[in-house]
């Protein structure tokens, strides 16, 4: 069987603190690596190993990525550790839907295509999420071989953030994965997310060798057809570790207010300088936001999923009963 050194697995610091002096003999750790209806699959020193999903007292909360602290006598782990960061998908309307996507993520690989797939606002909604979740987001465009417009569509990535970084790939090529290599030194995390069909489970299996199953897209509109069913942990011979998402439409953000700031500094700065301090930037006399957008300082589109973002973080937090059972959109 194989096993496995804590340190290929993410093993942090932060973790280590959060394992007391006389549980150190008794107990180690072990990072959940699939988790299916009735059982999850977990990666330590020991190697691998199951449990059933009845002996965990909240199974809601844990998440691929996770780390569990295994004792070495007896049936059922101790505890979940503390996150370093975590992705939550919100779930419609209420709390309790919240689904945890992944924990103990470094870099969020932001997986679009050059083609319909490519969509700004929805990149920028990925953006603030791992703004706010404290990961690095990096913009992965997949199937460069397919178009001849590699570069527009890189132009358009880069200007969604400052300083975003930008990889542009045909997946299927393995001697194309240098440049992403180089984000997946020995220990860091890295999770992929993007629509069905964009090329992920693609992308692991150039990066890793791995044998995930992927399929074709429908020709009539480039969609995927939802072929990664669950979350699973991959490791890099370089070290790092790959997290393969089932492909997700759109994501709902949680809370979320740093994450968007983050993002959109290039609106922030207008914020705060129009003449009404309560301005909604509508009709207002001396709003700086129109005049910004009048000058083409701002882009429409830009300022519009901003304020779209905003007002589903202001609707997030209105108390369930004030809300309507669907976020707006
Ligand atoms: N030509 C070309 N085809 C690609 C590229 N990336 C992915 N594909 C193809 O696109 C299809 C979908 O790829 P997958 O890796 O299954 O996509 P996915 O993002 O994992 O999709 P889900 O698991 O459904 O979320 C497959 O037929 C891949 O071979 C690329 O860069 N170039
Ligand atoms: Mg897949
Ligand atoms: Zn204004």
């Amino acid at each position: 069987m194989s096993t496995f050194k804590l340190a290929q697995l993410g093993w942090k610091p932060c973790f280590q603190q959060q394992i007391k002096a006389e549980e150190k003999e008794q107990c180690y750790p072990a990072r959940i690596s699939k988790i299916h209806r009735s059982h999850l699959i977990v990666w330590s020193q020991n190697g691998i190993e199951t449990f059933e999903i009845g002996v965990f007292s909240e199974p809601k909360n844990l998440a691929v990525g996770d780390w569990i602290l295994i004792p070495n006598e007896g049936e059922r782990p101790l505890r979940v550790f503390e996150r370093e960061t975590v992705i939550i998908r919100i779930g419609a309307g209420n709390r309790t839907d919240d689904q945890l996507i992944a924990a103990n993520v470094d870099t969020l690989f932001i997986v679009t295509s050059c083609n319909q797939d490519f969509n700004a606002s929805r990149i920028e909604r990925y953006i603030a999420l791992a703004h706010e979740s404290r990961i690095k987001p990096v913009i992965i465009l997949t199937k460069v071989d397919l178009t001849d417009d590699v570069d527009a569509y890189k132009q358009q990535a880069l200007k969604l953030q400052n300083d975003i970084r930008v990889e542009c790939v045909n997946a299927k090529d393995k001697s194309s994965m240098a440049s992403l290599k180089t984000l997946c030194s020995e220990g860091h995390t890295i999770a992929l997310v993007g629509s069905s069909g964009v090329g992920k489970s693609t992308l692991i299996n150039s990066l890793t060798g791995a044998e995930q199953l992927t399929a074709e897209i429908r020709d009539d509109d480039n969609k995927g057809k939802h072929t990664t069913t669950s979350r699973s942990l991959h490791l890099l011979d370089e070290g790092g570790i790959l997290i393969d998402m089932p492909g997700i439409r759109e994501l709902q953000l949680s809370e979320c207010d740093t994450g968007i700031e983050d993002t959109f500094d290039d609106i922030t700065q207008f914020l705060g300088h129009c003449k009404f301090n309560n301005c909604q930037h509508n009709t207002e006399p001396g709003c700086a936001i129109k005049a910004a957008l009048d000058s083409n300082e701002l882009n429409l589109r830009r300022w519009q999923s901003y304020q779209k973002l905003q007002n589903e973080q202001t609707l997030r937090n209105t108390p369930k009963y004030a809300r309507s059972s669907k976020p707006a959109k």
